[in-house]
C-alpha cells in the first residue's frame, strides 16, 4: 500500500477519501482538516485563547495536540467525575499528557470541589448518571471559560459523534435540536461560544492519529454509557459506512448544507429568556440553576460505588419498563456528546 501523496510506504487507508498516508502525510492530513473546520466555521482566531475539555480519551487529547500544533492558545480543562476506576485512569491519562507537553491543565474534582460524584448523583436523582453528568460538565466548561477569560470552548465531538447524534434527532424528528445542531455554538448571554474542530475527522483517524503521535489514551470506554442509544446509532453508521464509504460525512456535512437552516427558527422560538442564577450567577431559566439545584440535592449524600448503581439501575429500568429512563439517558448522552445544553 502506497501513499497517495510521496509513494512511501503507507500506514493507513482512508476510502472515504479514496487515498492512502505514510505517518507523516496522514498526521498532515489531520491537521489540515482541522484547520479546515476551524476557517469554514469561524471557530476563532490565532489571538483567541481555547479552552479544550479533555477527558483522558483519544478525540480530548488528539485535540489539544493538534491545536498546539496548528499553534493556537490551548489550555485544558479536566473534569474529575468521580466514576470509580474509570475517572482515575482519566486523571492520570489526562494529567500525564499535559506534563510531558508543559501545557497548562485545569481540574476540578466533583467531590472534593461540590460534594458529590457522577454514580451518586444518579442514585440520589434516580435519572440515568449521563443526566447528571451531561449538566455538570456543561455547567463547569463554562464557570471555566467564564472566569477563566477564556474566548471559546472546544469539545472533541468528531464526525462519528455528530452524525449519530444527527441520526437519533431524525429518527425521533427533534426538530429543536436539529435547529441547534452545528460545528459552533455561538456566545449567547453569558455562556461561552462552543466548537467541535474534529467533525471533519472520524473516530478511527482520531485514533490512528493518537498512535501515530505516541499519545498514551484511555481506550475504556465510561461505564456508565453501556446501552445508550447513541452507542448504537454509530453502529448503524458503521454498516452503512463500510457498504458505502463517505456515508457519514454526507449525511452530516449535507445535513449542514441543505437542511440545519430550516430548523433554526424553531431552535430559537424555544429559547427562553436568561437571568442570573441567584446562587452562582450563571445565565439560567429559573431562579436558581439546574446545576445548583443538583449540588442542593445530592451534596454530600452518602457515596454510591459504581457498581451497585449498575445493578439498581438496571433493576428500575425492567420495572419502569424502560421508558422514561431510555429516554432520559439518551437525551442527557446525546446532548453531552453533542456539547448542547439541554433545558432540565
Ligand atoms: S462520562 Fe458522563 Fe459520558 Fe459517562 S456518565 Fe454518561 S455523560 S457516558 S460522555
Ligand atoms: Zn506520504
Ligand atoms: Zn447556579
Amino acid at each position: 500500500m502506497k501513499c497517495t501523496v510521496c509513494r512511501g510506504e503507507a500506514v493507513i487507508d482512508l476510502r472515504r477519501h479514496n487515498a492512502n498516508f505514510c505517518r507523516e502525510h496522514f498526521l498532515r492530513f489531520c491537521r489540515d482538516q482541522v484547520a479546515k473546520a476551524i476557517a469554514e466555521h469561524r471557530m476563532f482566531g490565532p489571538d483567541d485563547r481555547v479552552l479544550v475539555a479533555v477527558s483522558g480519551g483519544k478525540d480530548s487529547l488528539a485535540l489539544w495536540d493538534l491545536l498546539v500544533e496548528l499553534g493556537y492558545r490551548a489550555e485544558g480543562l479536566y473534569i474529575d467525575l468521580g466514576i470509580g476506576s474509570y475517572s482515575e485512569a482519566s486523571t492520570a491519562t489526562s494529567v500525564a499528557f499535559a506534563e510531558s507537553r508543559g501545557l497548562t491543565l485545569h481540574r476540578v474534582d466533583l467531590r472534593e470541589e461540590h460534594g458529590y460524584d457522577i454514580p451518586t448523583a444518579a442514585a440520589v436523582t434516580r435519572r440515568v448518571p449521563c443526566s447528571s453528568c451531561g449538566l455538570s460538565k456543561r455547567h463547569l466548561f463554562d464557570e471555566v471559560a467564564r472566569t477563566g477569560g477564556f474566548d471559546v470552548v472546544a469539545t472533541g465531538h468528531n464526525l462519528d459523534d455528530e452524525a449519530a447524534v444527527l441520526l437519533g434527532n431524525v429518527l425521533h424528528w427533534q426538530t429543536e435540536y436539529l435547529g441547534r445542531q452545528a460545528p459552533v455554538l455561538e456566545e449567547r448571554d453569558g455562556f461561552p461560544k462552543k466548537v467541535k474542530p474534529l467533525v471533519r475527522l472520524s473516530e478511527r483517524e482520531t485514533a490512528a492519529y493518537c498512535v501515530l503521535r505516541g499519545i498514551d489514551y484511555i481506550v475504556e470506554e465510561c461505564p456508565m454509557a453501556a446501552g445508550n442509544r447513541h452507542l448504537r446509532y454509530k453502529e448503524a453508521l458503521n454498516a452503512l459506512e463500510a457498504a458505502s464509504p463517505g456515508t457519514k460525512h454526507a449525511f452530516y456535512f449535507e445535513f449542514l448544507d441543505k437542511a440545519a437552516d430550516r430548523f433554526r427558527p424553531e431552535a430559537r422560538a424555544s429559547q427562553e429568556e436568561l437571568r442570573p442564577c441567584t446562587s452562582c450567577g450563571a445565565p439560567t431559566t429559573a431562579e436558581v440553576c439546574a446545576f445548583c439545584r443538583l449540588v442542593e440535592r445530592v451534596r454530600g449524600a452518602e457515596p454510591v460505588p459504581v457498581e451497585v448503581l449498575g445493578s439498581k439501575g438496571r433493576r428500575r429500568r425492567r420495572r419502569n419498563g424502560a421508558a422514561r429512563d431510555g429516554a432520559a439517558a439518551e437525551a442527557g448522552a446525546t446532548a453531552a456528546a453533542a456539547g448542547e445544553r439541554v433545558r432540565p
